[in-house]
């Protein structure tokens, strides 16, 4: 087959702007039992147990720990739904979003 002319050479590709993700981020608190962090971090955000473990103790010992990242809706609704998840049993658990650099 012949070519058709039709390629769009690299210079004149149009730039299509990727939508900036934003980090899901747990904070620490001197109240919610680690195994109920533990259960929520693998529930929510589907992490083994090996990872929920470490990304609890992270939080635990430094004060936050980044869980994941995901386009910002995304990241919104599963920080509303693991903090909600603590705030139904009464516990202090907060996670919140930030836009990466
Ligand atoms: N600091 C809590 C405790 O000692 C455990 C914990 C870890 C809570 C991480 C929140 O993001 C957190 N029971």
């Amino acid at each position: 087959m012949s070519d058709t002319g039709t390629r769009l050479r690299p210079q004149i590709l149009p730039k299509v702007a990727r939508p900036r993700l934003h980090k899901v981020i747990l904070l620490n608190d001197d109240f919610t039992p680690r195994d109920f962090v533990v259960m929520v971090l693998k529930a929510e955000f589907r992490l083994g147990a090996d990872q929920a473990r470490r990304v609890m103790i992270t939080a635990h010992q430094k004060g936050a720990c980044v869980v994941s990242v995901y386009p910002q809706d995304v990241a919104e609704t599963k920080a509303t739904r693991a903090t909600d998840a603590g705030r139904a049993k009464g516990h202090p658990l907060t996670f919140t979003t930030e836009p990466e650099e």
